[in-house]
């Protein structure tokens, strides 16, 4: 049912989609193309924010020509009043005669009332196409609206012997665009998350630092049980610019008892203008991230976080980068090896990065 060109212009869509992820907030990042005669009258991308949405920002820029001509949206038009009318009206009023829609929307507000809207009005509406792609593209937005959780990519750099490194030194495992890819996946998510043995080995910052990214560093998370995040570390310093959360995951029978230093550890943490986050298990941590709006979370390490995640089925795509070299024996052991993914992950992508490789997995159920 669809040509080439439908094609194309769904692709360009998708890839106009994926420049504001995780910059749109809550909304997610869709993209719109209006065509005419083989000719892009309009193409646009949920503002930074995610307002104004992808539709009307591309009609303006259509203006009269989008009359008879066929948009491409990668996520249903919306049919609900927000700060501004529904994008199904807008194209209604500006005469598109045929809308052709990568994905339906999960949000209740939305959902089929905005192919309705369409259709009602005599409009021809396509779903569907290249709805494995959007699936992609919209992953954070579809699992938090369908299973109240962001969705969690788990990232690992391994040698060529599946280690992570040796304890207590630091190793290179990768080059130089294995580790920019990582700032670009930084700057894809809503949130990073780091376990506090990261935090004590190697002193992030995890921001997002790339040439022509400024501005898009997502909020920082570290598991961290025993509130130990040292005030003096990068993250704690720099909590007023990015936002720091200390996430304590403890079972409900914890013994306050037993550690009476934590509660003046807490205090110095939120003295310092950290959020402190006290949960009972981790998929409740993430129900929680979810309800202020993360829709992606980027696990960047340790083995203990990346296996923790991966163990509960908590991990819905997996970044293996690994280097040519070897660390040989004494080296930490990778959790996660390209040798050994679990039966329920396949292979989406294999990549150069200069001498590394990256190999890409997603969860396959
Ligand atoms: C569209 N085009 O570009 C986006 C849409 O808070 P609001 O009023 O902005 O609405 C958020 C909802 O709008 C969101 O849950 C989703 O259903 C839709 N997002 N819709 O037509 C867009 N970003
Ligand atoms: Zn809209």
């Amino acid at each position: 049912m669809w040509s080439a060109d439908d094609r194309r212009f769904m692709g360009a869509a998708l890839r106009l989609s994926r420049w504001h992820l995780g910059l749109t907030g809550a909304n997610p990042s869709v993209g719109c193309v209006i065509v005419k005669d083989g000719r892009i009258l309009g193409a646009a991308v949920t503002a930074q924010g995610g307002r104004p949405h992808a539709e009307t920002q591309a009609l303006d820029l259509a203006g009269e020509e989008a009359r008879g001509a066929t948009a491409y949206v990668t996520l249903e038009p919306c049919s609900h009043f927000g700060k501004t009318p529904p994008c199904a009206n807008a194209l209604v009023a500006a005469g598109v005669s045929r809308v052709v829609i990568c994905l339906t929307d999960p949000d209740p507000r939305v959902s089929g009332r905005g192919i309705s809207i369409l259709r009602d009005a005599g409009i021809q509406v396509e779903i569907g196409l290249l709805e494995e792609e959007g699936r992609r593209a919209l992953a954070g937005y579809l699992m938090r609206k369908t299973k109240h959780r962001p969705h969690v990519t788990l990232k690992l750099a391994v040698s060529a012997d599946g280690m992570l490194g040796r304890r207590g030194e630091e190793v290179s495992i990768t080059g130089p665009l294995a580790r920019a890819q990582v700032h670009v996946l930084r700057a894809e998510s809503d949130a990073i998350l780091v376990g506090i043995g990261t935090v004590m080995a190697d002193d992030p910052e995890l921001t997002v630092r790339l040439p022509g990214m400024t501005g898009r560093s997502p909020i920082r998370i570290v598991l961290d049980r025993r509130l130990e995040l040292p005030l003096t570390s990068h993250l704690v310093r720099s909590a007023s610019g990015v936002p720091v959360i200390v996430a304590s995951v403890q079972a409900p029978a914890f013994d306050a008892q037993s550690d009476p230093e934590r509660d003046v550890r807490r205090d110095a943490l939120l003295q310092a203008g950290v959020e402190v986050l006290e949960t009972g298990s981790l998929s409740e941590l993430l129900h929680e991230l979810a309800g202020r709006g993360i829709s992606s979370l980027f696990v960047e390490g340790g083995a203990t976080v990346a296996a923790t995640f991966f163990h509960q089925n908590l991990a819905d795509r997996v970044i293996l980068s690994q280097g040519p070299g070897e660390i040989g024996p004494g080296g930490l052991e990778s959790p996660l090896k390209p040798s050994d993914m679990a039966a329920n992950f396949v292979m989406i992508r294999a990549e150069a990065y200069g001498r590394d490789l990256c190999f890409e997995y997603e969860r396959s159920f």
